[in-house]
């Protein structure tokens, strides 16, 4: 064999490499403390404080729309009938997840009944589900879920919109809904099955609602408290990266166990959360998806050209009052 080894001058690629890696390091800093207007790089690249700058500007864009929102909110509260189970309901601000047991009330078990259905159907037809690692998506808004169904009725109901308004301090949009499947069969290291904060906003609310009886051999929905997390944000270079349960305090993480029908409110941007990990059955629960207008889907001005992210386009809903026309936040034609 040739000794090649002669020809390779190891101490001058290694100088090289050195050299490109802290030009690379130094572009990335620059590039991640620059302010960035692009929501489809904040979205999914953005560093912590690029996030910080997009959403105080758009606070600042938006102060008539959130003004608007917090009357509606206040009236909302004041003028409709709110359900007993949750009149009272607080999420608590600095830990940001609350569960409560809702399995004995009619929207919901509507909504579990309908979830179910899509489940059913879905292992009868034996089709393929459009899936992301570790989740496949049995249904969502409008397709086939339209205004008609039961789970609609209960994402627009103020059985859960009166502790998302108090949550929110104003009335909020419904940016999509769907049913998903766990297999609970296999571990994706990209997948939400670890730990990770959501990307839309600084806060929103995901509302889960088990459609299936879940324990720890299901795959649980896991949360930690937004105060407990809060602490990986101060570092200023941070980027929404998957994270392991070790950066959290030891019992931290909190594994919701309940019986079909036990709903789960979770900000799902300021707490570390995941779930439908390995175990022996498999998971079926409804997401239910609500923001505030600074969210990275919605547009940041009049003239933005990048598009709006509408998840409930296809729902139509006839003769719609004020409050209906301000959760579904169907962009304008024209
Ligand atoms: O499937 C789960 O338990 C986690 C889902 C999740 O991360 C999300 O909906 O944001
Ligand atoms: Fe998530």
């Amino acid at each position: 064999m040739p000794d090649a080894a002669q020809d390779v001058k190891v101490d001058k690629l290694v100088g090289e490499r050195d050299f490109w890696r802290n030009k690379a390091e130094q572009f990335m800093e620059v590039s991640r403390s620059a302010a960035v207007f692009e929501r489809s790089f904040v979205i999914r690249q953005g560093s912590m404080k690029q996030r910080k700058q997009y959403h105080e500007l758009a606070r600042f864009i938006k102060s008539e729309e959130i003004a608007r929102r917090e009357a509606l909110g206040r009236r909302y509260l004041a003028e409709k009938t709110l359900a007993a189970e949750t009149a009272e309901f607080e999420i608590p601000q600095d830990i940001a997840h609350a569960s409560i047991d809702l399995s004995h009330d009619q929207l919901v078990k509507d909504a579990v009944s309908e979830g179910l259905r899509s489940y059913q159907d879905a292992i009868a037809s034996g089709r393929e589900f459009l899936s992301k690692d570790s989740l496949q998506f049995l249904g969502s808004a409008g397709k086939p879920f339209g205004a008609d169904s039961a789970i609609f009725k209960l994402a627009t109901s103020p059985l859960l919109l009166a502790p998302v308004i108090r949550y929110f301090g104003m009335f909020p949009i419904m940016t999509g809904f769907g049913v998903t499947l766990a297999k609970n069969s296999e571990f994706h290291r990209k997948s939400s099955q670890r730990l990770h904060f959501d990307p839309e906003d600084r806060a929103q609310l995901k509302v889960f609602l088990y459609i299936t009886d879940v324990d720890a051999d299901s795959g649980p929905f896991m949360a930690a408290a937004a105060r407990d997390c809060e602490v990986l944000f101060e570092r200023p270079d941070f980027v929404l990266d998957r994270q392991e349960d070790s950066v959290l305090p030891d019992g931290a993480l909190h594994e919701y166990h309940g019986p079909a029908g036990t709903i789960i409110f979770t900000d799902t941007c300021r707490c570390l959360h995941g779930g439908g990990r390995p175990g022996e059955r498999e998971r079926v629960m409804l997401s239910m998806e609500y923001n505030m207008p600074t969210y990275l889907g919605a547009k940041l001005w009049e003239g933005d050209p990048e598009p709006e992210r509408c998840r409930t386009k296809n729902i139509r809903v006839d003769n719609p009052d004020e409050f209906m026309e301000a959760l579904l936040a169907h962009p304008k034609a024209g």
